[in-house]
């Protein structure tokens, strides 16, 4: 046998990407499983996770790390879906976009009070995405350091287009989570508006369905696939768009469930819409 000192340590860490709708989520994610990034994507709905396995030195010792990245729907008000995502979370990566102001509020006023509330003080990562479309590089770092140190976060600019600190923002939050320095307690959440009642009628039929289909991630696929057949756009369900949907989940659960629950389970979420402003 050859003694080659001590084995590198396994883990399995859960971290969520987060942050408001086409701020690019999704694009850094492909950009670092497959180093891809591609202009042709469709908007995320639900939650979809990716494993990467990462070696890591921390403290002077190695570890390989298997990263699974959570890519959650970015939009607001569906907070059952995310609240049930965010849950077990190790670490979180806060995305904004630096081409829209409005998306890093949104990370102080939203994102950041929901992950906290649902998975307790982990590590952040704030990341500035698109990069490659501003110039004077030097306020918007500015910016981003005078936020992210009130969250005692790192704070990185990235672009997924040309892979800038792509694969450093993921390695960070690794690294982060397996120093595991936070011992501060929960902060619980600020006020929020409440979300359009459309929305949160919408949120609850997916997780109703998720549910009654074994879990969001066998569930999750399913609500995608049909809430794209049905024209639902996830931003602004119609009612119509949402009755679609609900009918739609119904003839898969025809698959495999027996008529009268597939009946009750559709009579439940088109009462959910009927009662929706
Ligand atoms: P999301 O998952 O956060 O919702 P996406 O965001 O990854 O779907 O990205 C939203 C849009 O921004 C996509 O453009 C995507 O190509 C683009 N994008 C993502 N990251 C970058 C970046 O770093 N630089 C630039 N220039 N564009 C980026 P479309 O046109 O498909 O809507
Ligand atoms: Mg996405």
């Amino acid at each position: 046998m050859y003694a080659v000192g001590p084995m590198p340590e396994y883990v399995k860490k859960k971290i969520l990407l987060l942050g408001d709708g086409a701020v690019g989520k999704t694009s850094l994610i492909r950009r670092f499983v497959v180093d891809k990034f591609s202009d042709n994507y469709i908007a995320t709905i639900g939650t979809k996770v990716t494993k990467k396995d990462i070696k890591l030195k921390v403290n002077g010792e190695d570890y390989f790390v298997s990263l699974m990245i959570w890519d959650v729907l970015g939009q607001k008000g569906y907070s059952a879906v995310q609240a049930s995502s965010f849950r077990g979370s190790q670490g979180a990566m806060m995305v904004y976009d630096l081409t829209r102001p409005e998306t890093l509020q949104s990370l102080e006023e939203y994102w950041i009070p929901q992950i906290f509330e649902s998975a307790g003080k982990i590590p952040l990562v704030m990341v500035g995405n698109k990069v490659d479309l501003i110039d004077r590089r030097k306020s918007y770092e500015e910016d981003a350091k005078e936020f992210s140190d009130a969250y005692e976060a790192q704070s990185y600019l990235s672009s997924a287009k040309s892979g800038e600190n792509v694969e450093k923002i993921f390695r960070m939050i690794g690294k982060e989570i397996l120093e595991e320095k936070r011992v501060e307690e929960v902060e619980k959440s600020v006020e929020m508006d409440a979300p359009p009642s459309i929305v949160r009628a919408s949120d609850k039929i997916i997780m109703d369905f998720c549910n009654q289909f074994g879990g969001l991630e066998a569930g999750m696929p399913i609500v995608r696939e049909q809430f794209i057949k049905a024209g639902v756009n996830i931003k602004n369900p119609t009612k119509e768009g949402l009755i679609r949907a609900v009918n739609m989940l119904a003839e898969v659960e025809m698959t495999i469930k027996d008529h009268q629950t597939v009946t009750r389970n559709r009579n439940r979420r088109l009462a959910l819409i009927r009662g929706a402003r």
